[in-house]
């Protein structure tokens, strides 16, 4: 016994031994810190294995590096590398215990958002066992300083050094390629921090976010006010007169936004088994007093629901790669709906049922001015209240009323919705059409997760009636992006009756829904040529704000000399008249390819690619060099980051005092809620239901 104890002894007081014993003890230590500390969301053995596995390359590498030092010299930097990623761990424990994100370069560089939010709470957020994280090094430093270790002064060859360096990078290599087995586009398209630790580990997720803020701040370092004059030149040049039949009408009106996932416009009127899938938007869609738009296309690129929310709150192009507001939502200004309309006496909230780190929107919204964000930790949990990327819409839906209630009035809320989203994939119980029949597994379960989002719809509309809020409420309605993508050309011609579906008709199926409701509104089906870009001059116009001044892209859809060309993020285009798609030309109307292009149509469809890449590049470059730092409209005051704050404790006891105003649905209801009267027959909230259903759900966003 004694001798195996000295065996070990003896393994130890080489440098190799100690350095092992250094890697083993961080290695654990951050695994019990991703167990306890973090909520990553870990499904599936996969995703288990890459946990458990994911500290060790970067670790290997970074202690890897004191293997090229000799003497003390070598044990004293592995002990301060050891620290150092001990505190970046420590730090990022804190943090995540108030906001649920990872600590950015962008935050601590920029904003003073994570000083002033932290300061105040540093103290009364710590918790004992977070010390624990450096017990590892005190561990080393013990057993060292008590000699029960002895540092081996002999060198080690540098050969061996570089080995142990290439080993590390194979190993990451083999962890990232099994990442991207899991979740491809991990790091392109750069949906959550979460999931690159989850996948990758806190160190390579700290070399991802430095590279990218390395890469965008390069940009913006260089940029100056004077690289705004192309932009102000174009708008000029390119101006849409807003419609004054239009003009203020909803001014004062709350403003619901209701983003309806992945719904596509072909959903609208469609039929299955001889029955309406969305009875409710349908009847929404038809309504007097709705405007509804059956040309109006999504224009997302890789950032799906965050350029959704990028173009409909500002007016601007997601970018080229990867996502804008996790890109830029931190650092850069903006000029958003929830910050215009704050300055025009609004309260603003933003509403979604996931972790608010997804599409980095818990930075992205206090750089948009959103009041408050209402996200997972606010709504209840209980046993199958979630499908892939959050709480299921019914339940949601329901519960963001508990606090649309409490908002002071006129106010701006902005809801996104879930359940339809691929895989498509809902429990029995909720279920109440057959799946289509393509036999393609992704498609057929759509018209059952878009008919439960119908549904959602449907017990909200009529919340708003009993509650009031009908009256005084203006209800925007969007899709934001396509369901089924063009990979799937057979599955959506059985679904249309159709022979054939090619690209031309793929580019056609781009179009969404977008609706505008209101009551007295002269409504109608619009068929202008249009998309999300659009949305918010539009709305501005509804609601008497004038947008003139401010750095939009898009133009209102009501008025009547707007040019109409949809870009795509791509550069493909859709006009009345032609249709683009990489190299091929198509007349819209009849979807005929144009071989050999005449004189008219040439001139036709180049000066459409030029407006589409002029406009394209110079949305890009207000986002990429953070241009509108440089230019604060007259009557906007810039948005101050550091004043907003969406810990759920916060903010109820700051809807508490807003209560004083008298304004909202709750205080002029004498105080007594209104929830009760929300009726929904999602069967999770059904007494009886607690023990019962096993939820045949799987994940998506994990
Ligand atoms: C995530 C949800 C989905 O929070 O909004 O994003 P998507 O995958 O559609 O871009
Ligand atoms: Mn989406």
């Amino acid at each position: 016994m004694k001798q195996i104890g000295s065996r070990i002894r003896g393994y130890f007081n080489t440098r190799f031994g100690f350095f092992v014993l250094a890697i083993a003890l961080f290695w654990v230590k951050t695994y019990w810190a991703y167990q306890t500390k973090f909520n990553l969301g870990v499904k599936g053995s996969m995703q288990e294995l890459l946990l458990a596995i994911n500290p060790l390359p970067t670790t290997l590498l970074l202690f890897g590096i004191a293997l090229y030092m000799s003497g003390r010299k070598s044990y004293v930097t592995m002990l301060v590398i050891d620290a150092l990623t001990s505190m970046w761990l420590f730090a990022n424990i804190l943090y995540y215990r108030e906001f649920s994100d990872f600590l950015t370069f962008a935050l601590i560089k920029g904003s003073g958002a994570v000083s002033n939010n932290l300061s105040t709470g540093v103290l009364g957020i710590m918790e004992p066992s977070d010390w624990f994280v450096f017990l590892d090094v005190a561990i080393l430093i013990v057993l060292l300083a008590t000699h029960a270790i002895r540092m081996t002064i002999r060198p080690i060859k540098k050969r061996f050094a570089l080995g142990i360096s290439v080993l590390a990078l194979c190993l990451f290599g083999a962890n990232l390629s099994m990442a991207y087995a899991d979740r491809s586009g991990l790091l392109t398209r750069t949906f959550d921090n979460n999931y690159i630790v989850k996948y990758l580990g806190l160190n390579a997720y700290t070399v991802v976010d430095g590279v990218k803020t390395a890469k965008t701040s390069a940009a913006k370092a260089n940029a100056k006010a004077s690289d705004l004059d192309s932009v102000f030149k174009y708008l000029k040049q390119n101006p849409a007169t807003p419609n004054v039949e239009y003009t203020g009408v909803a001014k004062g009106k709350n403003v619901f936004v209701i983003h309806l996932e992945s719904l596509q416009q072909f959903m609208i009127d469609f039929k299955w088994q001889g029955q309406e899938v969305m009875p409710n938007l349908n009847k929404l869609y038809h309504a007097n007093d709705t405007l509804s738009f059956d040309n109006f296309f999504n224009q997302v690129g890789q950032g799906k629901t965050a350029d959704a929310e990028m173009m409909l709150e500002n007016s601007l192009f997601g970018i080229a790669e990867g996502s804008a507001m996790v890109a830029d939502g931190t650092s850069n200004t903006f000029q958003a709906a929830p910050a215009i309309l704050g300055q025009n006496g609004y309260t603003s909230a933003a509403f979604h049922g996931d972790v608010p780190s997804f599409w980095n929107r818990d930075n992205t919204y206090k750089s948009w001015g959103y009041d408050y964000f209402i996200s997972k930790s606010y709504y209840p949990t209980g046993k199958n209240y979630e499908v892939g990327y959050g709480l299921k819409d019914k339940i949601f839906m329901k519960y963001s009323m508990q606090y649309i209630e409490q908002l002071p009035q006129p106010f701006y809320a902005k809801l996104i919705t879930v359940t339809n989203h691929y895989p498509y994939t809902l429990d029995k119980k909720n279920q109440t059409i057959d799946k289509t029949t393509t036999g393609d597994k992704t498609v057929d379960g759509y018209v059952q997760t878009a008919r439960y989002l119908d549904q959602s719809i449907g017990e909200f509309l009529d919340w708003l009636q009993k509650s009031g809020l009908d009256k005084n409420s203006m209800l925007v309605l969007y899709g934001d992006h396509y369901g089924i993508s063009g990979n799937h050309k057979k599955a959506i011609a059985k679904l249309l009756g159709r022979e054939t579906f090619n690209d031309f008709d793929n580019a056609q199926f781009q179009r969404v829904p977008f609706m505008i409701h209101m009551p007295g509104l002269k409504g109608g089906v619009n068929h202008t040529y249009g998309g999300e870009i659009d949305a918010l001059p539009t709305l501005e116009n509804l609601l008497g704000i004038q947008a003139s001044n401010f750095v939009q892209f898009g133009t209102d859809l009501l008025s009547t000399d707007r040019n109409q060309t949809v870009a795509f993020r791509n550069g493909d285009f859709v006009t009345p008249a032609y249709t683009k798609v990489g190299s091929e030309y198509y007349d819209t109307a009849s979807g005929e390819r144009l071989g050999q292009l005449s004189a008219a149509q040439k001139q036709a469809v180049d000066q459409a690619t030029n407006r589409v890449t002029t406009t394209l590049s110079l949305s890009d470059r207000v986002l990429n060099s953070d241009l509108l730092r440089f230019y604060t409209p007259s009557g906007f005051t810039k948005v101050d980051k550091s004043k907003y704050n969406y810990n759920k404790k916060k903010a109820t006891k700051q809807l508490k005092a807003a209560q004083k105003s008298g304004t909202s649905v709750l205080s002029q209801n004498g105080g007594q809620s209104l929830l009760d009267q929300y009726i929904t027959d999602a069967p999770e909230l059904m007494p009886d239901d607690a023990s019962s259903t096993s939820d045949s759900s799987s994940s998506a966003a994990n």
